[in-house]
């Protein structure tokens, strides 16, 4: 594939980990091409490139990297005093990272669970979304895939209705505990200064309140299939959900 950008990113572009990896390169003004790939689709790419299943992966001069924070913290690196998103020591350092850590194994996990059991069996609407800027020839083939896909999904993410629920009650319990860190008044979640903290937190629950300005169009609320759109209410009415809205709004630039 020909292009100039130094630096690549392989995603699945509905991926809300590769979107932190879109948000912190955007941020910077790093140029960069980012390779789109269906789910399935993807493996030989980052098997090739770093061994594992997972996206995102990043390739910078030679480098690769994986795992969203991994990546985040590589970019860091190129920040200056003002960009940086993880504060250099102390105390503030150790709850960024503890919060990252949370929002990306409890809140990102269980809005992705959430996402796959409302689209599982809506291959047309769930290949508009995931679709976007993959090639035509994974599109073309996605239906007929679409079984083992399936199959995949089950044994990867497991979106049965009794996980789908417990998940939710975890992801309100995050959700009580950031509303109350943002009642403290400060601008963002731990003070005065946008952290990987706010960006994850951003990113991971987006499923749940359809921001614009994600790095691909996520369906409107009227789009979505009836049972969904309660959840996505619930959220968009938290202090956490009005914030996330937010930051979409006002801290991830427009490309
Ligand atoms: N902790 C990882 C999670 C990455 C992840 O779970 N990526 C998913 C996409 S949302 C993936 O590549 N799944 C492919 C698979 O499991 O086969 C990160 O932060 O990057």
């Amino acid at each position: 594939m020909a292009h100039k950008a130094k630096v690549r990113l392989i995603s699945i572009p509905m991926s809300h980990y590769c979107e932190k990896v879109r948000w912190g390169l955007e941020r910077l003004g790093i140029d960069y091409f980012e390779e789109r790939h269906l789910q399935v689709f993807h493996y030989p790419r980052t098997y090739w490139f770093s061994g594992g299943p997972n996206v995102p992966v990043l390739i910078d001069k030679g480098r690769v990297l994986h795992d969203s924070t991994t990546i985040l913290q590589y970019l860091d690196g190129y920040a200056d005093d003002s960009q940086r998103l993880y504060p250099q020591h102390g105390e503030l350092r150790k709850r960024v990272d503890e919060l990252e850590d949370l929002f990306d194994e409890v809140l990102g996990v269980e809005s992705r669970r959430w996402v796959y059991f409302h689209f599982k069996n809506r291959p047309i609407k769930a290949l508009r979304t995931a679709g976007q800027g993959t090639p035509l020839s994974e599109r073309l083939l996605a239906p007929v895939i679409y079984p083992v896909f399936k199959l995949l999904i089950d044994k990867l993410v497991n979106p049965s209705e009794r996980a789908v629920e417990e998940g939710l009650n975890k992801v309100r319990d995050i959700v009580k505990a950031t509303d109350s860190m943002l009642a403290a008044g400060h601008t963002y979640l731990l003070g005065n200064r946008f952290t990987a903290a706010d960006l994850s937190l951003a990113c991971m629950l987006a499923p749940l309140v359809m921001p614009r300005n994600y790095g691909i169009r996520l369906p409107e609320p009227d789009e979505l299939p009836v049972l969904a759109r309660p959840v996505i209410d619930e959220f968009r009415a938290t202090a956490t959900g009005a914030y996330v809205l937010k930051l979409f709004d006002t801290e991830k630039p427009r490309v």
